[in-house]
C-alpha cells in the first residue's frame, strides 16, 4: 500500500449535499426571530437632508427602525481595512449625513417578518440632495469632487517602485490602456446572517463568510467584547469567491439590533441587494508600456495603475500592491517600474475577488507581450521563449524585487502547446484567413505565475485521538467549496494510518476551533494543510511514547506503520499496538500546531485558448481551453482539477462576458442575473487540463495553492485569443469583456 496523498479521492462532503442537502445559515432558525431589511440609497452621491420614519413605523409588525444616530457611540467604528488608510474614509454601518453609492444602507428596519420589513422599507421617506458623482478611479484622481472632504483627496493608498522603467534604449515600444472591469462575485448564496445573545450574555453569530475567527475579531471590536464572549459559526456556504472575505457592516450590525430588541435577528439579502451593495471585484485601470529589441528581447516594462476602491476603502484599496508584486510575471526583466494609487468612487466598495490583484498583473504583462510580438512580427510563443526566466529550484528575486520559490515556466509552455496542437491550430488559422472565412479563429497563449498565501500569517490545526481510535481534526481554515474535509482527512490518514472514514474534520466554529484565519489567497493547503500535517506528527510522537510503554521497548525503537496504523518495534512487526490501544492507556492525546511559512508560494502555468469569432456579427465562442497549472505536489488531483475548472470559468467570464455597468449618474444597470451576464456551462467547452507538479520547498507537503490559478491563466489567454482572432484585420487591442458589440466595432 502506498500513500493516499495524490489520489483522486471523491469528496466525502458530497453525499450529504446530493442527498439530504447542506445546512446553510438560512436553514438555522431560533424562536422569536426578528427580520432586518435595509433602506438603501437611490443616489450614488447625495447629502441626507431628512428622514421620515412615521409611515413605516405605523405599519403593523414593524418593531424598530434604526438610523445612524441610534448607533452613534453604541457600536465602535469599524476598523480600517489596513492601517494607514485615511480615517475620514472609515466604513459606516448606516449613512449619517451623506450617501456615497447607490445601495448604501441608510436605515435598518426590524420587523416580525422579512416581508413586513421590506414593505416598511418602501414607506421610509428620505430626502436627499444629489451631489456630483465620481464613477471611475481616473476621474476620482482629479480630486474635482471629493467623496470625503475631510480627507482632502480621493486617494486612499499610493504604492510605487523606487524607480520608473527606462525606455531610452528600446528599439520598439508599445503602449496600451487596459481595463480590468468591475465584476460581481455572484455567489449562489447571497449574504445572510443571524445574531442572538445567549442567556449567559454571549453573542452568537451565524454567518456565510470566509473565516469564522476574523469575523469574531470584527464583532469583538464593534461590541467591545473579548473573544470568549463571542461565538461565530459558519455552516455550509454557497460560494465566497473572495467577496465574502469580510463580514460587512450590514451584517456585522445584527448583534446590535438583537441586543436592542432582546430577540434573535436575521438578515438575508435579496439578489438585487447583493448586486447593489455587496463589495465587488477588480476595478483596475492600467497604463502599460513595454519596450524591447526588434528580435524579441523585452528590456523595459512600466505599469501605472488607477485602482478603484469604491465608496469605502476595503481590501480593494490594496489590490494594486499584489499587482505590483507580480508585475514581472514569468519574465526576466530588470528594468521595470510601477506606480499605483487606489481612489474612492461613488460605487460599491471593491474587495478581493478570485485572484485579487494577480490576474490584473497577468493580464497586463501577457497582453503586452502579445502586443509587442504583433509589433515586431514574431510569434507570441517565440517572444515568451526569449524572455522566460530559466528554471530554478531555489528562491530567486524578480526585477520588481519579489522572491519566487520554484519555477519551470518553459516546461509548462511546452506541455500546454503540445496538448493544444499549437502548430496545427496556427495552420488552421492561416487557412481560414487565406480563404476569407466569415468565422475566424484566435489562439491565445498566456504563461503566468501567481502568488498564493501572499498575505502570509499562520494557520492552526489540531488532531485529537478518540477513545475508539478514531481521530478528530480541528482546522482554522473555513472551507466553502474547496473540499478541505476530504483533503485534511487525507493528510492525516497518510501520516497516522487511520482511514479517512474514521477521521472527522471540524471547522468554521470559534467555540470548536482555537484560532483560524481567512480562506483567501489560496492559502489553505499550504498553511492549514501543513498545520494539520505537523499536528499529526506531534500526535504520533506522543503516541509513540505510550506505545513504547505498552511494547516495553525504548521509544526510539518504536515505529508507526502508516499503512496499517499500528505501532511496533522496528524490525519486529509481530506485536503491535493500535490507536485504540493507545487511547485506552491514559489521558486523551492530541497534537496541535500553528504553521507559518517562510514565504508565499508561486504557482505557475500556461493556458492556451482557442476562440471562434464570427466577423459578421462580432460574436465569439470559446472553442477550447488547454490549461497546464502547476500547484506543486497535489494532495487530491480530483479536487484540484475541480478548483481549476471553476477558476477558468470565472476567468473566461471576465474576458468575454461579465461586467458591472452603471449609467452616468451611477445607477447600476446590472442588478440581477438577467442583466449581469454571469457565465454558465452553456458558454463553456470542457476544459483540457495538462498535469504538471513542481514541488515547493516552502512546506513539507510541497504544495502551492490552486484555488485561483485557473482564473489567473484563463483571463489573459482568452483575452489574447480574442485579439489574435482579428489581428489580421489590423485590430491590436480590445476592451474586456470583449462583447460581440465591442468585437464588431473593432472589426469595423
Ligand atoms: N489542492 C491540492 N493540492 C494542492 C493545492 C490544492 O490537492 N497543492 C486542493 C485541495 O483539495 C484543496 C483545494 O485544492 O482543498 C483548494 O486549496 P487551496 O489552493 O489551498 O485554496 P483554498 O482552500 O485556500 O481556497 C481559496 C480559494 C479562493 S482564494 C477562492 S476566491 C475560491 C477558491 O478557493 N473560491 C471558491 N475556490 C472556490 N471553490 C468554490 N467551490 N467556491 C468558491 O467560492
Amino acid at each position: 500500500m502506498g500513500s493516499i496523498l495524490g489520489n483522486r479521492v471523491a469528496r466525502v462532503e458530497d453525499p450529504r449535499f446530493l442527498t439530504t442537502g447542506g445546512r446553510y445559515v438560512d436553514d438555522i432558525h431560533f424562536d422569536g426571530e426578528a427580520h432586518v431589511a435595509y433602506v438603501r440609497s437611490p443616489f450614488a452621491h447625495a447629502t441626507i437632508e431628512s428622514i421620515d420614519l412615521d409611515d413605516a413605523l405605523a405599519l403593523p409588525g414593524v418593531l424598530r427602525i434604526f438610523t445612524a444616530a441610534d448607533l452613534e457611540g453604541r457600536v465602535a467604528p469599524i476598523p480600517a481595512a489596513r492601517p494607514g488608510m485615511p480615517e475620514a474614509m472609515s466604513q459606516v454601518i448606516l449613512a449619517a449625513d451623506r450617501v456615497r453609492f447607490v445601495g448604501q444602507a441608510v436605515c435598518a428596519v426590524v420587523a416580525e417578518t422579512a416581508g413586513v420589513a421590506m414593505d416598511a422599507v418602501d414607506l421610509v421617506l428620505v430626502d436627499y440632495e444629489p451631489l456630483p458623482v465620481v464613477l471611475d478611479p481616473e476621474s476620482a484622481a482629479t480630486d474635482e469632487t471629493l467623496l470625503f472632504p475631510d480627507a482632502g483627496s480621493n486617494a486612499v493608498m499610493k504604492i510605487e517602485s523606487p524607480q520608473r522603467a527606462e525606455f531610452a534604449n528600446c528599439e520598439v515600444v508599445v503602449e496600451e490602456r487596459i481595463v480590468n472591469q468591475r465584476l460581481s462575485g455572484a455567489p449562489m448564496e447571497a449574504r445572510v446572517g443571524v445574531a442572538r445573545w445567549t442567556d449567559d450574555g454571549r453573542l452568537e453569530h451565524y454567518s456565510a463568510c470566509q473565516g469564522a475567527h476574523p469575523t469574531r475579531a470584527l464583532l469583538c471590536a464593534l461590541y467591545d467584547l473579548s473573544p470568549d464572549q463571542v461565538r461565530v459559526v459558519v455552516p455550509d456556504m454557497g460560494g465566497g469567491f473572495g467577496v465574502k472575505s469580510r463580514t460587512y457592516p450590514d451584517e456585522a450590525a445584527l448583534g446590535f439590533y438583537a441586543r436592542e430588541l432582546g430577540r434573535p435577528v436575521r438578515w438575508a439579502e435579496t439578489r438585487s441587494e447583493n448586486f447593489l451593495s455587496m463589495p465587488q471585484g477588480r476595478g483596475q485601470v492600467q497604463y502599460a508600456r513595454l519596450g524591447g529589441t526588434r528580435d524579441g528581447r523585452i528590456t523595459a516594462y512600466q505599469l501605472d495603475v488607477f485602482q478603484d476602491a469604491g465608496a469605502y476603502p476595503m481590501t480593494g484599496s490594496v489590490l494594486h500592491g499584489m499587482t505590483m508584486r507580480m508585475l514581472c510575471g514569468c519574465y526576466d526583466i530588470d528594468n521595470v517600474g510601477f506606480t499605483g494609487t487606489s481612489w474612492v468612487t461613488n460605487l460599491p466598495s471593491v474587495t478581493a475577488y478570485r485572484g485579487a490583484g494577480r490576474p490584473e498583473a497577468a493580464v497586463a504583462i501577457e497582453r503586452m507581450v502579445d502586443r509587442f510580438a504583433a509589433e515586431i512580427g514574431l510569434d507570441p510563443v517565440e517572444v515568451r521563449r526569449r524572455n522566460l526566466l530559466a528554471p530554478f529550484d531555489q528562491a530567486i528575486t524578480t526585477g520588481i524585487g519579489t522572491p519566487y520559490d520554484v519555477g519551470d515556466y518553459e516546461r509548462s509552455l511546452d506541455l500546454a502547446l503540445e496538448a493544444a496542437g499549437y502548430d496545427e491550430l496556427r495552420a488552421e488559422q492561416q487557412r481560414r484567413r487565406d480563404a476569407g472565412d466569415e468565422v475566424q479563429i484566435g489562439i491565445g497563449v498566456a504563461t503566468y505565475v501567481e502568488i498564493t498565501s501572499g498575505v502570509g500569517g499562520s494557520e492552526f490545526g489540531a488532531v485529537e485521538l478518540q477513545a475508539d481510535g478514531s481521530l478528530i481534526v480541528r482546522t482554522g481554515a473555513t472551507p466553502y467549496g474547496q473540499g478541505h474535509v476530504t483533503t485534511w482527512a487525507m493528510i492525516v490518514a497518510d501520516r497516522t494510518g487511520v482511514p479517512i472514514e474514521r477521521i472527522t474534520v471540524i471547522h468554521g466554529d470559534t467555540d470548536q476551533v482555537r484560532s483560524g484565519g481567512l480562506t483567501v489567497g489560496s492559502r489553505s493547503v499550504q498553511l492549514g494543510g501543513s498545520a494539520i500535517a505537523a499536528a499529526s506528527t506531534k500526535l504520533i510522537d506522543a503516541a509513540r511514547d505510550r506505545a513504547a510503554g505498552l511494547l516495553e521497548a525504548a521509544v526510539d525503537d518504536v515505529v508507526l506503520d502508516a499503512d496499517t496504523g499500528a505501532f511496533h518495534v522496528a524490525g519486529t512487526p509481530v506485536r503491535t499496538v493500535t490507536w485504540a490501544d493507545i487511547a485506552a492507556d491514559g489521558d486523551p492525546l492530541a497534537g496541535d500546531h500553528d504553521f507559518e511559512a517562510p514565504m508565499p508560494t508561486f504557482p505557475f502555468g500556461t493556458h492556451v485558448a482557442v476562440v471562434e469569432v464570427d466577423t459578421g456579427t462580432g460574436h465569439s465562442r470559446l472553442r477550447r481551453l488547454i490549461a497546464c497549472d502547476d500547484a506543486g505536489t497535489l494532495v487530491n488531483p480530483l479536487i484540484a482539477e475541480g478548483q481549476v475548472h471553476g477558476g477558468i470559468a470565472q476567468g473566461v467570464a471576465q474576458a468575454m462576458l461579465e461586467e458591472i455597468i452603471v449609467d452616468e449618474d451611477g445607477n447600476p444597470k446590472t442588478t440581477n442575473f438577467a442583466e449581469y451576464a454571469v457565465i454558465s456551462a452553456a458558454e463553456l467547452p470542457s476544459f483540457e487540463l495538462v498535469p504538471m507538479e513542481t514541488p515547493t520547498w516552502v512546506n513539507e507537503l510541497g504544495a502551492k495553492g490552486v484555488g485561483e490559478s485557473g482564473t489567473i491563466g484563463a483571463i489573459p489567454s482568452v483575452y489574447n485569443a480574442l485579439v489574435d482572432a482579428v489581428s489580421h484585420l489590423g485590430v491590436r487591442h480590445l476592451t474586456m469583456p470583449v462583447t460581440p458589440e465591442r468585437m464588431w466595432a473593432a472589426i469595423r
